[in-house]
């Protein structure tokens, strides 16, 4: 990786602002900076300075900064640059930086540099872009968690509890003849068991956290006409979904991003079940049961004025699972007592009946995490890892439970700190690190 390579962007948004802010860091950083004020900049300080073209001719003036090496965010020179946030003179202050000699970075670059300069681990790098485009309040909370390192603290604690137990094993292999006394010790069996216990705790959090960062994917589904689409716009609070008495209104998938009490969610509003002919109803039904198949969870609606029919009780039955929330809309045309169904609720999206307690149970498991202030942003690739190594430890504790072969305990036992050190990027590869620093944003 070649860092040698002095970088520039501009970090604030497109578009005009009071202030625009552009960043540079490498070895250059400084020179670059003070050719383009034809002035010192010195580190501490906040200068005003005037930018300058290569003519000598004034672009701009505003405030310069240095954070000297390594206390800078990338760990590397750094020199910020806060001119007047129009676009066309951000870009001839861009320009004239690469002129100077730096080149323009890729997105995520300064972040990239950061994490191997040791200034972030990579759970930190991540979280901060997921700090940034956080879409609700709980996410936001949850990925400064994650930056201030309470994911990686748990991390390498249960990454520490295994080099040790790993170290004990090893030891007796190192003493084959008295390899069976020491794997005979209880107090193995007593160390993977709470290694195991730590990481289904971890990943329970990490689950939740990546739900934050993903957003919990509900999917509305039900019989035609059960009143789906219009639970769609009642929660996404404009009409984004037709309305008709028709049943079969709703072909394609429709996906809202919205907001329940600081927990992003994705909800799919769906077509209505049942057998059809219609090659265009029959897609949308297979669509939307492939939708409900992918989420965390399914809200199926009965209209109370039809009661629970035999053919809500198929797709029930076909349906379940766990995530199932059974919901009887339209309220207002029956009162609630009318069915005997004590666990359901009952909605109308006339009255507002009931949606207080419906949001309350969408959100329910996410939010009562998040209000203990535990939660932590996390993302696909931490749960798959932590998935991963549990599978290690299951097989380690499969092997101390049969075979007790100390070898392949200790093998399976690297396999899970290697898993657990690909979470942190204690142990990545640059394809990874790439994919990761390619979604951030350019200046960070
Ligand atoms: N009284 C009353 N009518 C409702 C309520 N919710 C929906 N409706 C009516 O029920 C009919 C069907 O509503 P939709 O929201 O289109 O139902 P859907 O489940 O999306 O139907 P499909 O897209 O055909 O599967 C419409 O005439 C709505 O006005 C409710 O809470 N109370
Ligand atoms: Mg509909």
């Amino acid at each position: 990786m070649p860092q040698h390579e002095t970088i520039a962007a501009i970090a604030t948004p497109p578009g005009t602002g009071g202030i625009g802010i552009l960043r540079l860091s490498g070895e250059q950083a400084l020179a670059i900076g003070e050719s383009l004020c034809r002035n010192e900049i010195n580190p501490g300080l906040i200068q005003f300075r005037r930018f300058f073209d290569a003519a000598g001719q004034l672009l701009d003036h505003g405030i310069c900064l240095y954070f000297k090496a390594p206390h800078s965010f990338s760990g590397e020179d750094c020199v910020e640059i806060q001119a007047h946030g129009g676009p066309i003179v951000l870009d001839m202050l861009l320009e004239r930086l690469c002129e100077l000699g730096a080149r323009l970075a890729r997105p995520g670059e300064f972040s990239e540099r950061a994490f191997l300069n040791g200034k972030l681990d990579l759970t930190q790098a991540e979280a901060i872009a997921d700090l940034i485009e956080s879409g609700s309040r709980a996410a936001s909370r949850a990925a400064i968690r994650s930056l201030e390192g309470r994911f990686s603290q748990q991390v390498h604690s249960l990454v520490d509890e295994i080099i040790n137990l790993r170290a004990f094993i090893e030891a007796a292999l190192d003493f084959a003849e008295e390899e069976i006394d020491f794997l005979e010790n209880p107090d193995i069996s007593r160390r993977l068991d709470d290694c195991q216990q730590h990481l289904e705790n971890l990943l329970t959090q990490a689950e939740q956290g990546r739900t934050l960062q993903e957003g919990l994917s509900v999917s509305l589904a039900g019989l035609p006409n059960a009143g789906k689409s219009s639970l769609l716009n009642y929660l996404a609070g404009y009409e984004a979904a037709i309305v008709t008495e028709i049943a079969g209104t709703t072909r394609d998938v429709l996906r809202e991003h919205i907001s329940l009490k600081g927990i992003p969610v994705k909800v799919n509003d769906t077509a209505g079940l049942r057998k059809s002919s219609n090659p265009v109803e029959k897609e949308g039904i297979k669509r939307a049961w492939e939708t409900m198949a992918q989420s965390d969870v399914i809200i199926y609606l009965v209209d109370s004025s039809k009661g629970l029919t035999p053919a809500d009780q198929e797709i029930i039955d076909q349906l379940g699972d766990a995530s199932l929330q059974i919901v009887f809309s339209k309220s207002d045309l029956a009162p609630v007592d009318q069915h005997d169904h004590s666990e359901s609720l009952a909605i109308s999206t006339l009255t507002g009946d009931g949606m207080e307690m419906l949001i309350q149970r969408i959100t329910g498991q996410v939010s009562d995490y998040n209000q203990d202030n535990q939660a932590f942003m996390a993302r696909r690739r931490h749960v798959d890892a932590l998935l991963r190594a549990q599978e290690s430890i299951q097989r380690a504790m499969h092997t101390f439970n049969t075979t007790r072969s100390g070898e392949l305990m200790a093998e399976d036992l690297r396999g899970a700190q290697g898993y657990l050190n690909e979470i942190t990027g204690e142990f990545t590869n640059e394809d990874l690190l790439g994919k990761i620093f390619s979604t951030f944003c350019i200046g960070k």
